[in-house]
């Protein structure tokens, strides 16, 4: 419950205008508790409406997106662009293809993008966008043709300077190639900085697709050893989802000496106690694209569990949510809590439902939420935009080097902000306060706009 009465009536306001979106009430509202620890301090922020504006995106983008499947078929899916938050720099977060998209998740995202890319002192403002899309399923050529399709209506929206996409769910290399590929034509322009995560030979930046994955465990590390005197290695791991955030944060933390135990699709998860063999995982996953399950068909030992949410009941020291948003409620929390684990890393964006934060938190485990451990790949979105700019490319060494002192910067921002608030070691309230006194700041000099 809110106690401050500005940010309460604002919350009522975003309540009665948009009850329709719960994704999106969700993050408000994990947020404005947060501020309600600084929001004294700073009167002038309710004369300049600061907090409506906050809240309100500066423009909504919704269109049509046809296009014909393989037999010959017209489809029609609706594409969304968020532009929340330019206060920073210009618009910058991924774009989402899944059939669970509509534009509470995607303000969410996008408001949720604002805190993060302000966290990784990069000059990126905030945005999100996608499709009700699925790729699943779909050609190569079909998903070129919704990608093309779709850059058609984007294009005129975005822009190194304006704002610039990414990939998220659903959307990887060969969906940022289509798209680039349809937005050069268009424009008759190699823009790299238009998007990011684009392929190595045309702009790309090595170590964004590890990013993501490798980002969150350098956060992990740092809040291992500065909050426990910990580290990964001897560590039980379980790591939900399978994709590219997934797949990276098992590469580096199985490097840093943890061992994954179980890692999940939409359909279930695998459990192999000698630890998941990523080779094998890799292969079936960017290579084949095939389901979790054929790897307890191949790998002697392990087994397949059908349900995703049951990937909790593992017992593990260490989780980490990379696959999407209330992926773990109450339920998994307890079975986390009870099994003895000292840590979640949140690798998803807002994967814990509020019930679940609050067990985990109540509980003693150290916890970070995803806008600060999961802001490596944004941050390398940035370094890629970067070496756009200067015509250059860095190597995989020096990307992975900066990526490593964004990720300590961003931890310690957020555990001074907590210690700050009187909240010392509350990461959650540390990124949401340090994340948005820069754009606060950033806003208050701009005027009202
Ligand atoms: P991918 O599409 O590569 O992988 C998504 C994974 O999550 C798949 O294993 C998928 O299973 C699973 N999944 C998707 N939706 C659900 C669902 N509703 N319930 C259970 N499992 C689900 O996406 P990413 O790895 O890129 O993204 C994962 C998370 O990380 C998202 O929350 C994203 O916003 C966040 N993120 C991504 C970043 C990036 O750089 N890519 C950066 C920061 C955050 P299936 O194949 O069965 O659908
Ligand atoms: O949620 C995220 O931070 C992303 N999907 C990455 C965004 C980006 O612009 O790299």
């Amino acid at each position: 419950m809110l106690q401050n009465e500005y940010l309460k009536r604002v919350y009522e306001e975003v309540q009665r205008r948009d009850s329709h979106e719960p994704e999106f009430l969700q993050a408000v509202l994990e947020v404005f508790e947060s501020l309600e620890l600084v929001v004294d301090k700073h009167p002038e922020w309710e004369k300049a409406g600061l907090i409506e504006r906050f809240v309100e995106p500066e423009r909504v983008v919704e269109f049509r997106v046809p296009w014909v499947d393989d037999n010959g078929n017209t489809r029609v899916n609706r594409g969304y662009r968020v532009q929340y938050n330019s206060a920073i720099g210009p618009y910058k977060g991924g774009l989402r293809f899944h059939p669970s998209v509509n534009l509470s998740v995607i303000k969410f995202l996008g408001f949720e993008q604002i805190l993060k890319n302000s966290l990784t002192t990069l000059p990126m403002g905030g945005g999100k966008g996608g499709s009700d899309f699925d790729p699943k399923g779909k050609s190569d050529g079909e998903v070129m043709r919704f990608c093309q399709s779709f850059m058609t209506e984007l294009y005129r929206h975005i822009g190194q300077f304006t704002d610039t996409p990414a990939g998220d769910i659903g959307v990887g290399a060969r969906e940022v190639g289509y798209m680039f590929g349809q937005y050069k034509r268009i424009v008759d322009r190699f823009d790299g900085g238009v998007i990011t995560g684009k392929g190595l030979t045309f702009g790309g930046s090595l170590a964004r697709t590890q990013a993501t994955g490798y980002g969150l465990c350098y956060f992990g590390a740092e809040a291992l050893k500065h909050l426990k005197g910990e580290s990964y290695a001897g560590k039980t791991v379980v790591v939900s989802g399978s994709g590219n955030v997934a797949q990276y944060a098992a590469e580096k933390c199985t490097q840093l000496g943890g061992k994954v135990v179980a890692m999940s699709d939409s359909q279930g998860y695998i459990y192999d106690p000698r630890g998941i063999d990523l080779k094998k995982l890799f292969d079936i996953k960017q290579r084949r694209r095939a389901r979790i399950s054929v790897y307890a068909d191949e790998v002697p030992g392990s087994e397949y569990h059908e349900g995703c949410r049951n990937i909790w009941n593992v017992k593990c020291d260490i989780a980490m949510p990379c696959a999407s948003q209330n992926e773990m409620d109450a339920e998994g929390a307890k079975a986390l809590i009870a099994n003895g684990a000292i840590a979640v890393f949140e690798g998803a964006n807002m994967p814990l439902t509020p019930e679940a934060i609050a067990l985990v938190q109540g509980s003693g485990l150290l916890y970070s939420p995803g806008k600060a451990s999961n802001a490596g790949g944004v941050a390398t979105s940035g370094l890629e935009m970067s070496q756009n700019s200067i015509r250059m490319s860095w190597s995989f060494e020096e990307v992975d080097e900066k990526l490593q002192g964004i990720m300590k910067n961003i931890y310690k921002a957020c555990y001074d902000a907590s210690v700050e608030c009187g909240r010392p070691g509350d990461l959650m309230v540390g990124a949401n306060v340090a994340g948005f006194l820069k754009v606060a700041e950033a806003m208050m000099a701009q005027g009202v706009v």
